[in-house]
């Protein structure tokens, strides 16, 4: 028996089953769950779809998003986690797969903490890849664009639109399925990629016509001000991928965005390329994060904040 079949004989012995996402949920859990959910329609199952968060605005239009829920306490026969690199990724949702009959993980992360009685856990560029091979080899029937949809979208938000390392030849097969089987491929690139309120647009034209380049355009600092926030309507929310444009060009090598949360205060965003250490910046003003992209918190005025920060990034550059 392979392990895909052991996961759907499991499935078959199951009449409450409980999908589990992580929390903060990104495309590729989402289309994961719901991908997984799709094949069980029609089963006769209790089927619910949990997560700790609310699904960001973009993910919620999927079929079958509105079967998202928290924790309310249920028992169920099988737990499946999709995506869920750890206990604490799953949140509260933790308690579910702890208290379940049976438990599965479905993860494609080299980090995976073992958390379930039964774990598939196979690199992949998206943890969909995995969901799309389950699909295909004991649920062929329920492949159809609403799934294709749902791991397409998967993959292209977990990849980046397909442009990081991680991507492989069977990214692209099962992409290639997905499209086949009518997953509208651009529109979900656009809205996942792509597509920004105008007013966002706007207010980051304005701020990137302000930028400060410095170093000999090795360091660029923009600032999200409270004037151009208010004027904007601009929220944290906004700034997710705010760093993008700017670090495009091709000699910057740390970005970062001032955003004043409120007067006087700001939270930082920090990217640097290769080599180049963002972490160490923000790990000089008490935060952290990942080696290319951290973030940190400053107060003052925004001519010293600013100064203190190139300071800090000098020393980090090549
Ligand atoms: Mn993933």
């Amino acid at each position: 028996m392979t392990i895909k079949e052991r996961i759907a004989a499991e499935i078959a012995k199951a009449n409450s089953i409980a999908i589990v996402c992580h929390t903060n949920p990104d495309g590729d859990t989402v289309g994961s769950a719901l991908a997984l959910y799709h094949a069980m329609i029609g089963t006769g199952k209790q089927v619910a779809v949990l997560c700790d968060s609310t699904l960001p605005q973009n993910l919620s239009a999927l079929t079958h998003a509105d079967i998202f829920g928290v924790d309310e306490g249920n028992h169920y026969d099988l737990a499946i986690a999709v995506d869920v690199s750890a206990p604490h990724m799953a949140g509260e949702c933790y308690r579910v797969l702890r208290e379940a009959g049976m438990s599965i993980c479905i993860d494609h992360h080299s980090s995976h903490e073992k958390m379930a009685k039964l774990e598939w856990v196979q690199k992949a560029a998206a943890n969909a890849e995995l969901i799309y091979e389950l699909l295909a080899d004991c649920y062929a029937d329920r492949l159809d664009v609403h799934s294709a949809t749902h791991i397409y979208t998967a993959l292209v938000t977990d990849t980046g639109g397909f442009s990081y390392d991680c991507v492989t030849a069977h990214t692209h097969t099962v992409a290639g399925a997905c499209l086949a089987l009518g997953a509208p491929g651009a529109d979900i690139c656009y809205l996942h990629l792509s597509k920004l309120p105008t007013r966002v647009v706007k207010m980051r034209s304005v701020a990137y016509s302000r930028a400060l380049y410095e170093a000999q355009d090795r360091l660029v600092l923009v600032v999200f001000s409270r004037e151009l926030l208010d004027k904007y309507n601009g929220t944290l929310e906004d700034m997710a991928g705010s760093l993008v444009d700017v670090m495009r060009g091709d000699t910057v090598q740390v970005g970062v965005a001032l955003v004043e949360v409120s007067p006087r205060q700001y939270k930082v965003s920090i990217r640097s390329k290769g080599r180049v250490s963002a972490a160490r910046i923000a790990e000089s003003f008490g935060g952290g994060g990942h080696y290319n992209a951290a973030g940190c918190r400053l107060a003052g005025d925004e001519g010293i904040v600013l100064d203190r920060l190139i300071e800090a990034a000098w020393p980090e550059l090549e």
